[in-house]
């Protein structure tokens, strides 16, 4: 059955139109082929996008990573995920599963581990996030694009999956900036956004082209109790429950009416499971699906975190820079298109999202370093 965008699809998995010839990849050790014939065929050759063989999960010590990899493996099995990132693991957590030491600008490692680990699908997180990017914009594009580039050039040689994070920074100015459309203008004016919207493209043009079945988010701000995010415009809201909690007291680089979408951890990891479960026929958007839980300012959060924490302050010292990467986002996002194509339905709203971090990131501020 032909896909709504009119490549063919095997057993709700697209596959590739061409013959598998390496373009970039000339020296690649084993052909697509090669790899498709080497692995097992219980099901022939219909074997689904909603039961992977491998998964890799490439930037898997970040924010995104440290709770997908657990989620995954609990998900499909131990064995089925393979956990990837520049950075070198900590010796604590090296019995929790595979882990591969990997640089994503490096072609030659990105094929080496998926045909060592015969991965069937790959969610690509290793990136920099907007206010890291903007300060190094060199690095950005280079880590950014360089590294989706070679993700989607393996995963054409592969027939791989692909799961790539978009953002709310995929928008711009000129972006209509309450309940921002699916489908709407994309100029923004970060390197940050400039690599989003080029990868958003990148992943249609692969799947169009070359028939990869890539998937996609624009994920607002995630809030997680269990790693930091890292150099983001909207990590303010992490920050700030910390210290509410340690302190009862925070500055904040953002003014107080900054009005940003925001999605509690368990909702975006749930979101991209689904998503990459999804029956592809159903799928009319194979860039990136707007999807959000809240759409909150600074001073909506601190009031919330102040029906637990009444002594909690919170006082504004704005980063001219952060700021305006935040002026130049969408205030709330049109996320029906997710709802209508793949049933995405958010648990957590602001008052479920603060009253659950407070409790969880309570008890792990309580306990013993290294416990
Ligand atoms: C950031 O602030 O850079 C990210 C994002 C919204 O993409 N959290």
């Amino acid at each position: 059955m032909g896909s709504p965008s009119g490549w063919p699809t095997v057993g709700g998995r697209t596959h590739n139109t061409e013959a598998g010839e390496a373009v970039f990849f000339a020296d690649t050790p084993a052909s697509r082929e090669d790899m498709a014939a080497s692995r097992p065929r219980g099901a022939g050759q219909h074997r689904a996008a909603r039961i992977p063989h491998r998964i890799l999960v490439t930037g898997a010590l970040g924010q995104i990573g440290s709770e997908l990899v657990p989620a995954l493996r609990e998900h499909y099995g131990a064995e089925r995920v393979v956990a990837s990132d520049l950075r070198v693991l900590p010796l604590q957590r090296s019995s929790e599963g595979s882990y591969e030491h990997l640089d994503c600008t490096q072609p030659q490692q990105i094929l080496e581990v998926m045909r060592r680990h015969d991965i069937g699908t790959v969610y690509h997180l290793g990136a920099l996030l907007s206010a890291v990017a903007e300060e190094k914009p060199h690095a950005a594009w280079s880590i950014n694009m360089g590294g989706l580039y070679n993700v989607l050039e393996a995963a054409r040689q592969y027939r791989c999956q692909v799961f790539f994070p978009s953002s709310i920074g995929a928008f711009g100015p000129s972006t209509p900036r309450e309940h921002t459309p699916q489908v709407t203008i994309q100029r923004p004016t970060t390197m940050y956004g400039v690599t989003k919207v080029a990868g958003e493209l990148l992943c249609d043009y692969y799947a169009g082209r070359f028939g990869v079945d890539s998937r996609g988010l624009r994920l607002p701000g995630l809030i997680s109790h269990v790693a930091l995010p890292g150099g983001g415009t909207t990590d303010y809201a992490v920050e700030m429950f910390y210290q509410a909690l340690r302190y009862q007291h925070y500055t904040c680089f953002l003014g107080p009416d900054t009005r940003l979408d925001m999605m509690y951890m368990p909702d975006a990891i749930g979101a991209m499971i689904r998503l990459m479960e999804a029956d592809a026929a159903r799928l009319r958007f194979r860039n990136a699906y707007n999807v959000t839980a809240m759409s909150i300012t600074p001073a909506e959060l601190a009031a919330e975190i102040r029906k637990h924490v009444p002594r909690f302050a919170i006082e504004y010292d704005v980063d001219p820079v952060r700021q305006s990467i935040a002026a130049s986002w969408p205030r709330s996002l049109d996320d029906s298109a997710a709802r209508e194509d793949w049933d995405f339905a958010p648990r957590f709203d602001l008052a479920a999202m603060t009253a659950d971090m407070l409790a969880r990131l309570g008890e792990k501020l309580k306990a013993p370093k290294g416990g």
